[in-house]
Formats: structure tokens, sequence, C-alpha cells
């Protein structure tokens, strides 16, 4: 049975998008209902017919994933002083698609210092070494926009991942829960991109690999690879409940802009959802886990758009139809991002 397919490559990256614009409105609420949620993917048409089209625009989530599409296929993999020109120039070239403030002033800095045009790796990384009093933004960011690195290195060993995931990191997040984040989100995305086709994933197994991953991970503290083991618990432990109490769940495992307070849940929307759910009669997978993701409110475009980048790579394209994609903007984008990924696979 065929896994790494161009289908499945799209389906990440356009699962991404789509999680993203679909997540975007709710950032920031507490908890958002079932009946919220359905009627929201019913009446998008009619919503829709109000506005310009397509009307559901990405944010930072997406703008900044293809700002890393665009430099690792321009420089054939990772260039640090490249892709942080890219970022920078992403940013200020359409600033308002709700950035994170740290990430604002790192990425400024990039741009003010013309750190781009240095030769040295570590000049372009010091804005973001200083963040936080020098700790390094602990914030989502770095895994948000990850995705395109498991695409990158779909058949590479895994090392060469995570080195990439961790180093495209560093330009914006140093901090090593940040890093681990993008690891751990980039190493979903692989997994569920190399599982057979047709074949079922097992939450657990799949929980397993991640931790295997975790302890690779080189140059970050014990006691943040144990925070993501511990994280990873949780996981388990949530999927195994028939019922959720939703306080519970968002102290515990999180629905907030960290990275470990995000990348774990967006892992659990996913292996949420890979069964059907009484509240949300989607056919589509990938729809089925961004409605999973947003459904505890807080940072739900990155949380949906998280999860919907390893379902995508599960599912494929295929299995979201264009009844909501087509209020999505960025969608055809993203298919050429995943074309030329897949092109330069196929030419190895
Ligand atoms: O991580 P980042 O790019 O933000 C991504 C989020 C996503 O939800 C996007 O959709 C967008 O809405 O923003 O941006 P950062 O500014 O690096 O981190 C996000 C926030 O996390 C910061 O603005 C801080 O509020 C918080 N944060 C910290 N707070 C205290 N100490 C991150 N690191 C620290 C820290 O070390
Ligand atoms: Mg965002
Ligand atoms: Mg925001
Ligand atoms: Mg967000």
């Amino acid at each position: 049975a065929r896994s790494i397919s161009l289908d499945r490559f799209k389906g990440c990256l356009v699962g991404g998008v789509a999680g993203d614009c679909l997540g975007a409105p709710f950032e920031g609420d507490q908890t958002v209902s079932s009946t919220v949620l359905n009627s929201y993917l019913e009446h998008m048409d009619e919503a829709a017919q109000k506005r310009n089209q397509p009307y559901k625009p990405y944010t930072d989530d997406t703008a900044m994933t293809f700002a890393l599409c665009k430099s690792l296929l321009k420089n054939e993999g990772l260039n640090l002083i490249d892709l942080a020109g890219q970022y920078a120039h992403e940013f200020l070239s359409d600033p308002r698609r709700g950035y994170g403030s740290g990430a604002q002033h790192v990425l400024a800095a990039i741009a003010t210092e013309k750190l781009y045009e240095s030769t040295d790796e570590s000049a372009v990384l010091e804005p973001a070494r200083q963040q936080f009093g020098g700790q390094g933004s602990y914030g989502n960011g770095a895994a948000m926009r990850v995705s395109p690195v498991a695409l990158l290195h779909a058949k590479d060993p895994i090392e060469l991942m995570i080195t990439t995931a961790h180093r495209q990191s560093l330009i914006t997040h140093s901090n090593g829960l940040a890093v681990l984040g993008a690891v751990i989100q980039a190493a979903a995305v692989r997994i569920a991109l190399q599982t057979e086709e047709g074949k079922e994933i097992d939450p657990k197994r799949f929980v397993n690999e991640l931790r295997n991953v975790i302890i690779k991970v080189d140059h970050v503290d014990a006691s943040h690879r144990e925070i993501y083991l511990e994280k990873l618990n949780l996981v388990l432990r949530f999927l195994g409940k028939t019922a959720i109490d939703e306080e519970e769940f968002c102290e515990q495992l999180g629905n907030d802009i960290s990275a470990p307070g995000s990348v774990p849940t967006a892992v659990y929307a996913f292996l949420k959802a890979l069964k059907p759910s009484q509240d949300f009669e989607v056919g589509s997978g990938i729809l089925r886990t961004i409605l999973t993701a947003i459904e505890f409110g807080g940072d739900t475009d990155t949380i949906a758009s998280m999860a919907a980048s390893i379902a995508g790579a599960y599912y494929g394209r295929a299995d979201i139809g264009e009844d909501v994609l087509k209020h999505c903007e960025g969608v055809q984008l993203a298919e050429q991002y995943a074309e030329g990924f897949f092109a330069r696979l196929t030419q190895q």
C-alpha cells in the first residue's frame, strides 16, 4: 500500500490552512458548543454571501508556514539566514495577521538590523535569544508553522527532520519548550504521513513514537522533555475517558499560546477525531479534527491548524470537500507548495 502521496502532502498543508482559517474567529473564546460549531459549518454559504470571497482569511500561522515553504523549496533545504529574511519580509509586508507580541518584536528587529544580510548565523538568532529576559519564547509560533519540515524530510532519516525543525525554531523561539513543541508537531505529521493508506492508527503506538522522538532531541533541558512526556501521558488519559470535564482538560492539557499548552492538545484532537463523534456529524476526518480542536476554545486557530496538518497528512486532500474550503484563503497556494515538495521528493 502506498503511504507517501501527493494527495497526503496536499492534505497536510491544506489541512493546516483550513484549521487556521476556520479556527481563527474563535481564538480566545472559552469553550465553543457543538451546536454553534455545527451551525457554523452549515451556514457558511449564507454567511459568505454577505462578504467578499473567500471570506475566511488565514493568520500568522499560515503566513509563516508559507514563508517556510518558500525558503525550503528555494534553497532545497534549510538556509537559516534566508529563512529569517523570509519570515521578516512576510511579517513586514502583511503585519496584521495576528502575530504574537514577542514574535513581532523579533521579526521587526531582524528587518531593522538587516540581519538577513549577515553571513553569521548566530547574529540572526540573537533577537530570539534575548526574548523574555534571555529565556527565549515558549510560545507555539515555532510549532504552528513547522509542517513543511516533515514534507521536506519525508524520506530522510528522522534525525535530519529533528534538526531542521529545531533550527528553524531558533529564529523566533529559542526556549527548549518551543523547540520541543516544533519537533513533536513535525514528528506527528511525519508519523501520520508514513502510516500506510487505509491502516488505522493506534493512539498508544502513535504516542509512543512521539516519546521516542522527544528522547532524541539534543540541546534542550531534561526538565523540558519531562514536561512533554507527562503531557503525552495526559493525552492518553483523556482519550480513555468517556466524558471530559472541559475545565480540567484546559487546566491540565491546555488550550493556550504556549507550546506545551497547545501541541499535545493538537495531537489529542487528531487522535480523538479518528473515531466518529456524536457531536460532529461530518464525513471528513479533517473537519472532524478541526471541530474537535476548536471546541476547547483558547488558541483555536493554532491548535486546529496543527491538528489538521497531522490529520491532512493521514486522510489526504480528497478527504475535505470544497464546501468549506472554498471559503478559506490560501488553499491554492498551499497546494502549489505541496506539489513543490512532492516533485522534489520524486526527483531524488
Ligand atoms: O509564539 P508566537 O509566535 O505566538 C503564536 C500565537 C499563535 O496563537 C498565533 O495564532 C498568534 O495568535 O500568536 O509569539 P510569542 O510572542 O513568541 O509567544 C506568544 C506569547 O506567549 C507571548 O506574547 C507571551 O505572552 C507568551 N510567552 C511568554 N510569556 C512569559 N514568558 C512566550 N514566552 C514567554 C515567556 O518566556
Ligand atoms: Mg494565528
Ligand atoms: Mg492572536
Ligand atoms: Mg493562534
